[in-house]
């Protein structure tokens, strides 16, 4: 037995050492460690041997295997070693390929204009404030002197969830509530961003929910030629230095006076053309001089300070500034146009 062990250590490590892969590395191990292997066989026959015999053959059956085992393992990481250093003699990197380039997202164009305004408003002094989306009945209508019949407040008009709370239909209560923070005292200088909802038939000028950006300056001796000097300065930075904006006389119930402000058409430069609809000027935004029940409401003396405030729709802007002919572009998502503001 002693022989056959010997014999089978010098056969299965010849076999080991000329094995030239994985497969037959393992192969070998099957063969001669295996379950059905000749060692295995070696040492169930044990039971045959002498009681002086089995311990010495029983060491060295379990040395061979060891052996074996040892020689297998030794090949198989020098087989590896072998792999690794041809696969590198015979494949060469190109590190000057470029990369595959990684699919950024691009900035949405109505959240790019609400930037751009904000910017231009905060080099005018002003600070940004946000609010909830869900009001009150008193911050949205109340507060913004449109009494309770009036016809704004109509089911029709907006999303109510109870007799008190609703969508808001604009982002006026936001400066509401900053002006009753300030407890009656001045200056308040605040611009006011975000979404908007009012019950209307979506076309390519309207959407049931929309965004908006509202403003508000109340200090003393606050005049309609701040207004005017302020929203000037606005149309000019967002549209272009060339561009002259005009006052014409209008009706807000929170503000009176109250005033549309246009800006002379960026195509036609105030001739009249298609984009003008050949009037020349181009319907911008609403504002006027806070009403003195607005103020009063909201904790300011109208005897002492007084105020100007504008709203102006998001999407309105972005489809004058991009030229974008329909509103329902912004909603659907189709990155054909989302993809073409990627430099804005
Ligand atoms: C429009 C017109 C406007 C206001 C919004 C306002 C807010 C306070 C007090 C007084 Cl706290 N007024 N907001 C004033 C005039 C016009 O929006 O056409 N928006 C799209």
């Amino acid at each position: 037995m002693r022989e056959q062990l010997e014999a089978l250590q010098v056969e299965a490590l010849e076999k080991a050492s000329a094995a030239t892969s994985e497969k037959e590395i393992q192969e070998v191990r099957v063969a001669y460690l295996g379950k059905k292997g000749p060692i295995t066989e070696v040492l169930r026959g044990m039971g045959k041997l002498s009681a002086e015999e089995r311990p010495v053959i029983g060491a060295l059956a379990n040395e061979v295997r060891d052996v074996i085992k040892q020689a297998l393992e030794a090949k198989e990481q020098a087989l590896a070693k072998e792999a690794v250093a041809a696969k590198l003699t015979s494949e060469t990197i190109d590190v000057t390929l470029p990369g595959r380039p990684v699919q950024n997202g691009t900035v949405h164009p109505l959240s790019a204009v609400v930037e751009e305004v904000e910017d231009i408003f905060l080099g005018l002094g002003f600070s940004i404030e946000e609010g909830p989306e869900i009001e009150t009945d008193y911050y949205n209508f109340e507060a913004m002197n449109l009494p309770k019949d009036h016809p704004a407040r109509d089911m029709q008009d907006s999303f109510y969830f109870s007799e008190e709370l609703l969508l808001r239909t604009q982002t006026s209560p936001v400066q509401a509530r900053s002006m009753e923070k300030h407890e009656g005292r001045g200056p308040v200088k605040v611009i006011c961003p975000g979404k908007v909802f009012r019950r209307d038939d979506d076309d390519a000028t309207h959407s049931h929910q929309f965004m908006q950006i509202e403003g508000l300056f109340v200090d003393q001796n606050v005049r309609m030629s701040d207004l005017k000097g302020v929203l000037e300065s606005f149309a000019k930075q967002f549209f272009g230095e060339e561009r002259k904006i005009r006052l014409r006389p209008s009706f807000f119930p929170f503000t009176e006076p109250s005033v549309e402000v246009d800006v002379s058409c960026g195509l036609c430069g105030g001739k009249g053309c298609r984009v003008c609809k050949h009037t020349g000027w181009i319907e911008i935004l609403g504002s006027g001089m806070v009403h003195p029940r607005v103020l009063e409401m909201s904790g300011f003396d109208p005897h002492t300070y007084s105020g100007f405030a504008f709203g102006m729709g998001v999407e309105r802007l972005a489809m004058l500034k991009y030229d974008i002919d329909d509103i329902r572009h912004f909603y659907t998502n189709d990155t054909r146009f989302l993809a073409q503001f990627k430099q804005v």
